[in-house]
């Protein structure tokens, strides 16, 4: 079945279909011993073809054993030049095969999210009326399920204006209620399209501790650079030792160049000789990663209101996005994030990760209802493919557990 993807261009992949396919994570991924593909398996994938293969995540005792870094950037290996480059937006609307069992991870992914929701209507509407009391308890069952009281509220007052006195089944029920989600989701279904031609693309990536910042810098550089973009990463969490030489090894498995400092080298200044740097040698998006913050650290948050001033003394209209990765598991917290990290950056679109095997799910449909931010992408894994875009219709119909559309 041909699926809209709002990112990959894996049509070369439909055209090599000999060409083997990266370890797939099993579903509900051992998050504890991801699988690493042969180095030249990722050079293959670096190469003419598209396909999105790249390695899982470095692990922190990996990190710890990784040569260090030791000069003022790494230069890993280079993906081949483009022969033209880009200056439009880089569309990744593309028509393609979508990668097989992307659904059944989503779905297995959400299946605890969705276990709770899908018991919760069998038990509610086997045999009986969308009556008060129903729509009362439907109510409460989504709230419980994270969804928020806004998006549960709104929901079920359509619900009652459609379908009040009338009997309903529980698939009815199930059907009315994704579709009920896809349309609260679908306005913040948005890609994130770098346009090479801001020469580089500045792209900064906050969060609090954990949330998959790093990790999602470095499936994003894959998923470029496997179109043809050249991606540069900063690693401007210069705190920790541990945090460098983890995007540094992502560069070398990613074949991007990756901008270091010195210990607990002030990441502003790093951010703004990174830009420099990029814009000299080219790259055509900048990716600037940066230390896990709690949003109580008055002192880090205002960081990262410096980098930003810093940048904007080099290019005036830098960052061009500003990526907030939020944990799927924390479910209600995430929405305090986004208002903490709100009032010091611009945040300009959403990343949720760590979606498979998250119980927390349905706070995407919150996190839309209540900011209508874009979601990007979302994070199933922590390997470079596991990164996806948000796709509304499959996301509200892996969340009430019912299958893909076709
Ligand atoms: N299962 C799963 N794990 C993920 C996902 N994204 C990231 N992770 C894992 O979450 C852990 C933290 O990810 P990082 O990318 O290091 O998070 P970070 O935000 O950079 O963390 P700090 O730099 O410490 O603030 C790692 O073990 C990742 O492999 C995801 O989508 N799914
Ligand atoms: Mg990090």
């Amino acid at each position: 079945m041909v699926f809209k993807r709002l990112f990959s261009r894996g049509k070369a992949e439909a055209e090599s279909p000999a060409e083997p396919r990266p370890a797939q994570a099993a579903e509900g991924a051992d998050e504890a011993a991801p699988s690493l593909p042969a180095a030249d398996e990722l050079v293959q994938a670096k190469g003419a073809t598209t396909r999105f293969a790249v390695p899982a995540s470095p692990s922190q005792a990996e990190a710890e054993h990784a040569p260090r870094a030791s000069t003022q950037d790494t230069v890993a290996r280079r993906q081949p030049e483009a022969e033209t480059k880009p200056s439009a937006p880089h569309d990744m609307h593309e028509e393609v095969d979508r990668p097989r069992g992307f659904f059944a991870r989503l779905k297995a992914g959400l299946a605890r999210s969705s276990a709770k929701i899908s018991s919760g209507i069998a038990s509610l509407f086997r045999d009986r009326l969308m009556d008060d009391a129903a729509l009362d308890e439907l109510e409460e069952l989504l709230i419980t399920a994270d969804l928020g009281t806004s998006a549960a509220k709104r929901i079920v007052d359509r619900f009652r204006l459609a379908r009040f006195g009338a009997h309903v089944s529980e698939r009815e029920v199930k059907e009315a209620l994704a579709a009920e989600i896809a349309d609260i989701l679908r306005p913040v279904a948005v890609p994130l399209l770098p346009n090479p031609a801001y020469a580089p693309h500045v792209v900064l990536v906050v969060g609090v501790n954990g949330s998959g910042k790093t990790t999602t810098i470095a499936k994003l550089a894959a998923l470029w650079s496997s179109q043809g973009l050249k991606p540069m990463l900063v690693a401007g969490d210069t705190f920790r030792a541990a945090a460098v030489e983890q995007l540094t090894i992502w560069g070398e498995r990613t074949g991007c160049p990756v901008i270091t400092g010195p210990p607990n080298a002030d990441a502003a200044g790093l951010a703004f000789d990174a830009l420099a740097r990029a814009r000299k040698e080219g790259a055509d998006v900048l990716l600037i990663d940066t230390a896990g913050r709690l949003h109580n650290k008055a002192d880090l948050m205002a960081e990262l209101g410096k980098i930003v001033r810093v940048l904007r003394k080099q290019m005036a209209d830098a960052p061009h996005s500003v990526l907030l990765v939020l944990d799927a598991t924390t479910g209600q917290n995430a929405l305090s994030q986004v208002k903490v990290f709100r009032e010091m950056v611009e945040v300009s679109g959403l990343i949720v990760t760590k979606l498979d095997g998250s119980a927390k799910g349905g706070v995407v449909v919150a996190l839309a209802e209540t900011f209508g931010l874009p979601v990007h992408a979302v994070g199933v894994g922590e390997k470079a493919e596991d990164l996806r875009p948000f796709d509304p219709d499959e996301f509200a119909r892996s969340l009430v557990g019912l299958d893909s559309m076709g």
